[in-house]
């Protein structure tokens, strides 16, 4: 199928016509090489940075905080709410290799909507993709910033409400998560090369004390408390799964750095899926474990529930801090490699005119998009230190859902309209795996509450009217330039 534009070069296509354009995947990867004449990103990245960059932006307050909330929810059941999670997320996981694997660019999921289903959805995916990332890192960031407290609680400070709640919560700005994200940005605007480094180092941390936590914890282990499994029902099981769901959320992140990666065909594939590996295994791995260590009623109302099983087990106050320490370095590298893939699918929206063209502009000093990250820095930074996040908070994984049910009907899209294109990776069992994908991503959906939803529709609102007031106006694709380059690879 082509992508040939039906009307005359120059006139202004009708709103329909212009939701449902589609930009081929030769264009946008021309687009990548060329990056509007606005200097180009560096490949640097091989399959282990790749991998680090998904574990990195994965691995974080879901487990260390997000468990706590769970566990009354699910009763011992929770290590099952992590498996149905993450069996949701897999199944999307593999729909995002495929796609990672033949479209290799910066833009994820957004690219992969433009490709199949058009503008209209794109721009719609694009802009839950801010929720996944640019609103979740600002809640991830306030996450880190409740660590800091505890951690510096240890030493018998605590820092006054004024300068570590923001206004709406008893204070006057989140100083914890304001100095987290601008740290991260600085990070971020230094180099691609430099960031993944510091990512590296920190994620080989972070999964060894969540491995040195399960060592303990299995020293109280009592199997006694996995009994009864499912006190509040299989109902309070899935209803945990789609509150941990949010601790899947970043896999994706490697598919950001499409244009980063030296072998992306071959090796986005690959991180995407390991890290589902190494993620998976290790949540489980910690829920059976902090299960075994304490009464699933303990875990009510209880904050860091790790850090306190680790105090409460080894009575070493040392252990827990630099549990609590390194725990808190897991949530920035988080906010690290959040911040990363926001900022690159924004340069790849740039690029497509749906955004201001400054998110676009590469430095070629540095390879990065310099004033693209400080832009997304500083509005995430002010939302976590100023902004009680709340119910947007939890409109992030409502968000995820939908980017991710889309790129599983993108996989089916593609496989129908370009059998023939060649594909680094296929999703197994085709058409059983995308369609369950995307079945799943629904019903996780749908056991989301009522308020989220409300707060989903109301960003979605927003969004439809950004589109009609900018990106309509703006949108290069189809252009005359984009036409002509059209109508010379008709086979595309
Ligand atoms: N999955 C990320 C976390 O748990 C967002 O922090």
């Amino acid at each position: 199928m082509t992508t040939t534009p039906k009307t005359l070069p120059g006139a202004t296509p009708s709103l329909g016509r212009q939701l449902i354009r589609r930009k081929s995947i030769a264009q946008m990867e021309r687009d990548a090489r060329n990056n509007s004449g606005h200097g180009s990103l560096k490949r640097n990245f091989g399959v282990l940075q790749l991998t680090m960059i998904s574990v990195g932006a994965t691995l974080g307050t879901g487990i260390l905080v997000i468990l706590g909330d769970a566990v009354p929810i699910a009763g011992p059941a929770i290590w099952l709410s992590f498996v149905v999670a993450g069996f949701a997320a897999l199944l999307s996981a593999v729909s995002y290799a495929e796609m990672a694997g033949m479209v290799p660019v910066a833009g994820s999921s957004y690219s992969y909507s433009y490709a199949t289903m058009g503008e209209g959805m794109a721009w719609i995916c694009g802009w839950c993709l801010v929720l996944e990332y640019a609103v979740s890192v600002a809640a991830v960031a306030v996450g880190a910033g409740q660590y800091v407290n505890e951690t510096i609680a240890v030493f018998g400070i605590q820092l006054p409400d004024a300068i570590s709640q923001p206004p709406g919560g008893g204070g006057l700005v989140n100083l914890p998560a304001l100095i987290i994200v601008l740290l991260a940005t600085v990070l971020l605007v230094r180099g691609a090369k430099e960031s993944a480094l510091v990512n590296t180092i920190i994620v080989f941390a972070k999964v060894a004390i969540l491995i040195f936590f399960c060592i303990v914890a299995f020293t109280a282990f009592n199997a006694g408390n996995f009994e009864p499994l499912l006190p509040m029902g299989a109902a309070g099981m899935s209803a945990a799964a789609s509150k941990v769901f949010f601790s899947y959320i970043g896999f994706d992140a490697a598919s950001t750095a499409g244009e980063e990666a030296r072998n992306p065909k071959r090796d986005l594939p690959r991180a995407i899926l390991l890290s589902m590996l190494i993620v998976t295994t290790v949540y489980v791995l910690v829920a059976v474990a902090a299960i075994g260590a304490r009464n699933w009623q303990w875990f009510d109302g209880v904050e860091a529930p790790l850090v306190q099983i680790i105090n409460e087990i080894t009575h070493q106050p040392w252990i827990a801090l630099v549990f609590a320490v390194t725990s808190v370095l897991a949530i920035v590298s988080v906010v690290l490699t959040v911040l990363y893939g926001q900022t690159r699918i924004l340069l790849t929206m740039s690029r497509d005119g749906l955004v201001p063209k400054v998110f676009g502009e590469v430095s070629p000093r540095t390879h990065t998009p310099v004033k693209g990250t400080w832009i997304v820095g500083v509005v995430v930074a002010l939302t976590a230190a100023f902004i009680p996040l709340g119910a947007l908070a939890d409109a992030t994984s409502i968000g995820t859902l939908f980017a991710f049910a889309l790129v599983n009907v993108a996989v089916i899209y593609l496989r129908v309209t370009k059998p023939g294109k060649a594909r680094s990776f296929r999703v197994p069992l085709y058409p059983v795996v995308p369609v369950l994908g995307a079945l799943a991503c629904l019903f996780l959906m749908a056991n989301l509450d009522g308020m989220t939803w409300l707060v989903f529709g109301a960003w979605m609102l927003v969004g439809i009217v950004l589109y009609l007031a900018y990106g309509r106006r703006n949108s290069r694709v189809g252009g005359l330039d984009d036409q002509a380059y059209l109508l010379s690879h008709q086979d595309d």
